[in-house]
C-alpha cells in the first residue's frame, strides 16, 4: 500500500508516535512563522524556556496584524518582537513587507518541509507542497526550542479535481464550494489533498488560496502536489533550489474521497456568518453593497490584484461603495506599482491600504451600521469586522471588484469579456524588509527591550483532586476564537497584557461574562459541535484562564483551540451523549469529583454532577497520556518547567525589571 502526500512527509519528520489512526504523532518541526498578535506571547514564552538560540532550520517573525500603532502598544510589542528576533536567531519581517503567509510563499517556503505557523492560515504554505499547521504561541516557541509538535494523525481526505476553470471563476470558488459540501467542522482530524488532472492547470497563488482556506473546513491542513507549476513559480522568485517534486503514491489509501469539476464551478459567496454558509451568487438576488475590501493572506496576490486592477480600469467604484484594497506583500504591491495596475485602482477611486492584515482582522475599514461588505477575506464571523450588525459575505476578487462598479453583489460573468492576465517569469525580489538575526557570536550582546503594555503570561495551577463551580456561560455550535477572545482595533493593542484584554472575553456572546467570572472566583464554560473553531489565538484560552475557567464541556473541539485549552491547564471535555447539552443551564453548579484521579489515569469516560439539577453527565476526556499530564501539571509551561531553565524566576525577573522600567 502506498503513501499519501502528507503520509510521506509525516514519515519522514517523525520523531515518535504511530502514523495510524487514533494515533498521536510528534513531528519534527522544520520551519516557523509567527506573526505580531500572537508573537509577543510566543516569544515571552521562548525566553520563558530560557531557549537561547532558535534550533529549527528557519524561523521567521512577521508583523502583519497589529500595524495600525493606535498608541504606543503595537509599537513596542513589535520592538519586542524585532529584539528577541535578533538575539534568538529568528528573521525578522518588518511591517510593511507583507502578511506573513503571502510572504511566506513567496520567499521561504520549501516543499516537502514542516511549518508550523502561530496563525491559523499557515496552510497556506500547502500551495508549494509543505505540511503546513497552525498552532498556539506555545507549541510555536516550543518548536523554536528545538521541540517537537504532536497532532493526533489526521484521516486523509483526497479531492481530484478535474476540468478547468471558465472565466470569471477563481480559485475562490473552488474553496468555497469544497466548504458548502464539507462545513466549518468537515476537515476536522484531517489533511485535505488536492489531486488529479485539473490541478495543473492552478498557479501556486489559486492553489494557496485553497489551502489557505481549508483552515475554515476545520482541517488540521491542506495540501497540493509540488509539480511543475511549483517549479516555475520557485524559480520566477529566484528559489528554483529549493524544489523537489513530490506527490502522492498512485495506490495511496483515502478515508474519504470527493471530486469537484472545476469547469462546472460557478462564481460563489459565503453569506453572513459563517465560511460554510454558500451558495451561487447568481441565486442571491439583488444585495445593495456598502463597501468592498480585496485583499487578506487568501486573495492577495500578484494574479489576484492583477485580475482585479484590469477589471476597475478606465472605470469608477459606483457612488455607494467604499472600495479598499490591500495588496499582500511589498512584492506584489511594488510591481503593481510598475506595472501601472496600481494606478488603474487608484484611478477608479480605490483606497489602497498598507500591505497587512487589515479590515480582515477589524483594524480599521468596519462598514457602515447593518452595512453588507463584500470581502475577498476567510472569515465572516459575527462582529469580526468591527460592526456588530455587518454582513460580511466571502466572495472571490473577480466577484468583489465587478460589484464595486456595478453597487450590488454581482456575478463577474455579467462583466463580459474574460479577464486574462500575465504571471512574471521573475517576480522583483528585494528582501531588503526581512532583517537577519544576529549572528551567533554576536547575539549576547542584543538587548531585548520591553514595554510597559507587556504583562506576564498567567500559568495555571496544578490539577486538584476535584473542581466544582458554576456553568458561567453556555454557548451554541460553531462558537469561534472571535468570540471568544475578539480582535479589532480596540482590543488587538492588547494581545501582551492579558489582565486588560481578558475584560473584553466573550464580548460578542455576553459582555458580563468576564465581570460575572471574576466574581464567580471562575467556573465552566459548556458549548455545543465544533467549540474553538477558527483563529490559533491561544489568547482565547489564556483569557479564560485568567478568568478562572476549569473545564469547557462541549460536543466537540476545535484541533488547536483544544490543544490551546490543554496548554494553558484548562480541561476539554465532550458529552458522552451531545443530546445531554440541553440537561445544562446557564447558572448550574457543576462538580468533577475526583477529576485529579481521572486524569492521572487512563479512563476517557465519567461522570459528571450537576449539583443544581442533582443530574449525573457522563463526559469524556478524550486526551492522550501526554495531554493528561500537562492538564494535571496546570498547562504547559508548568509542565516543561524544568526543561525550561526556571521559566517563573524568568518572567517573575522579568516583569520585575519591566515594572521598575514603568515606574
Ligand atoms: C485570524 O485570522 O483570526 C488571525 C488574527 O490571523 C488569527 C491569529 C490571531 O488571532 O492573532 C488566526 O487566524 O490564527
Ligand atoms: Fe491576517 Fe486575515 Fe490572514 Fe488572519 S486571516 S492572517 S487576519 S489576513
Amino acid at each position: 500500500m502506498g503513501y499519501t502526500l502528507s503520509q510521506k512527509i509525516i514519515n519522514a519528520h517523525l520523531v515518535s508516535g504511530e502514523p495510524v489512526p487514533g494515533g498521536q504523532v510528534a513531528l519534527r518541526i522544520d520551519q516557523t512563522l509567527t506573526q505580531d498578535a500572537t508573537g509577543t506571547m510566543a516569544y515571552l514564552q521562548l525566553e520563558a524556556m530560557g531557549v537561547k538560540r532558535v534550533k529549527t532550520e528557519l524561523s521567521v517573525a512577521y508583523i502583519d496584524h497589529n500595524t495600525l500603532q493606535s498608541g504606543f502598544m503595537n509599537a513596542d510589542d513589535h520592538r519586542f518582537i524585532q529584539s528577541v528576533a535578533k538575539k534568538r536567531g529568528v528573521y525578522f519581517s518588518r511591517p510593511g513587507n507583507g502578511i506573513c503567509h503571502q510572504v511566506h510563499l513567496e520567499r521561504f517556503g520549501a516543499p516537502g518541509k514542516t511549518l508550523l505557523g502561530s496563525d491559523s492560515h499557515t496552510p497556506t504554505g500547502g500551495g508549494i507542497g509543505m505540511l503546513a499547521m497552525g498552532a498556539g504561541g506555545l507549541d510555536v516557541a516550543v518548536a523554536m526550542g528545538g521541540g517537537a509538535y504532536t497532532i493526533p494523525m489526521p484521516k486523509m481526505v483526497r479531492i481530484e479535481l478535474t476540468g478547468a476553470l471558465r472565466p470569471y471563476v477563481s480559485a475562490k470558488d473552488v474553496i468555497l464550494e469544497v466548504l458548502r459540501r464539507l462545513s466549518v467542522k468537515g476537515g476536522l482530524g484531517k489533511v485535505i489533498e488536492y489531486a488529479g488532472e485539473g490541478v495543473k492547470t492552478l498557479s501556486v497563488p489559486e492553489r494557496a488560496t485553497i489551502t489557505n482556506m481549508g483552515a475554515e473546513l476545520g482541517a488540521t491542513t491542506s495540501i497540493f502536489p509540488s509539480d511543475e507549476v511549483t517549479k516555475a513559480f520557485l524559480e520566477a522568485q529566484g528559489r528554483g533550489d529549493v524544489y523537489v517534486p513530490l506527490s502522492a503514491d498512485p495506490d495511496a489509501v483515502y478515508d474519504e474521497e470527493y471530486v469537484v469539476d472545476l469547469s462546472a464551478l460557478e462564481p460563489l459567496a459565503a453569506a453572513p456568518h459563517m465560511p460554510d454558509n454558500v451558495k451561487k451568487v447568481s441565486e442571491f438576488g439583488k444585495i445593495k453593497v456598502d463597501q468592498v475590501a480585496i485583499g487578506s493572506c487568501t486573495n492577495s496576490s500578484l494574479l489576484d490584484m492583477r485580475r482585479v486592477a484590469k477589471i476597475l480600469k478606465g472605470r469608477t467604484v459606483a457612488d455607494s461603495v467604499s472600495l479598499v484594497i490591500a495588496p499582500g506583500s511589498k512584492q506584489v504591491l511594488e510591481t503593481l506599482a510598475l506595472d501601472g495596475s496600481l494606478a488603474a485602482m487608484i484611478d477608479a477611486g480605490a483606497r489602497i491600504l498598507e500591505s497587512a492584515c487589515g479590515p480582515c482582522i477589524g483594524m480599521g475599514q468596519s462598514p457602515c451600521s447593518a452595512g453588507v461588505s463584500l470581502r475577498t477575506f476567510n472569515r465572516n464571523f459575527l462582529g469580526r469586522s468591527g460592526t456588530a450588525d455587518a454582513g460580511v459575505y466571502l466572495v472571490s476578487p473577480e466577484t468583489a471588484a465587478v460589484s464595486a462598479l456595478t453597487g450590488y453583489l454581482t456575478d463577474p460573468r455579467e462583466n463580459g469579456e474574460p479577464v486574462v492576465v500575465d504571471m512574471p517569469d521573475s517576480f522583483l525580489v528585494n528582501d531588503n524588509m526581512v532583517i537577519p538575526p544576529a549572528p551567533e557570536s554576536e547575539a549576547d550582546a542584543v538587548e531585548i527591550i520591553y514595554g510597559p503594555n507587556i504583562k506576564d503570561v498567567p500559568l495555571g495551577k496544578a490539577l486538584e483532586d476535584s473542581v466544582s463551580g458554576e456553568v458561567l456561560l453556555k454557548v451554541g455550535d460553531n462558537i469561534t476564537t472571535d468570540h471568544i477572545m475578539p480582535a479589532g482595533a480596540k482590543i488587538l493593542p492588547y494581545r501582551s497584557n492579558l489582565p486588560h484584554m481578558s475584560n473584553f472575553c466573550f464580548e460578542v456572546c455576553d459582555p458580563t461574562f468576564p465581570e460575572r467570572a471574576k466574581a464567580a472566583g471562575g467556573g465552566f464554560i459548556v458549548g455545543g459541535e465544533n467549540y474553538g473553531q477558527g483563529s490559533s489565538r491561544e489568547h482565547a484560552a489564556l483569557a479564560p484562564l485568567y478568568l478562572g475557567v476549569r473545564a469547557v464541556i462541549a460536543c466537540s473541539f476545535a484541533r488547536m483551540h483544544k490543544a490551546n485549552l490543554i496548554n494553558s491547564g484548562i480541561i476539554p471535555l465532550t458529552f458522552a451523549d451531545p443530546a445531554d447539552l440541553e440537561k445544562i443551564t446557564q447558572g448550574d453548579r457543576l462538580e468533577l469529583a475526583g477529576i485529579r484521579d481521572v486524569i492521572s489515569g487512563e479512563a476517557d469516560s465519567f461522570e459528571l454532577a450537576d449539583v443544581t439539577t442533582g443530574e449525573k453527565i457522563t463526559v469524556r476526556a478524550e486526551l492522550s497520556r501526554r495531554d493528561r499530564d500537562l492538564i494535571l501539571a496546570g498547562g504547559r509551561l508548568n509542565a516543561e518547567k524544568n526543561a525550561m531553565a526556571g521559566a517563573r524566576e524568568q518572567l517573575s525577573a522579568v516583569s520585575c525589571q519591566r515594572i521598575a522600567d514603568s515606574r
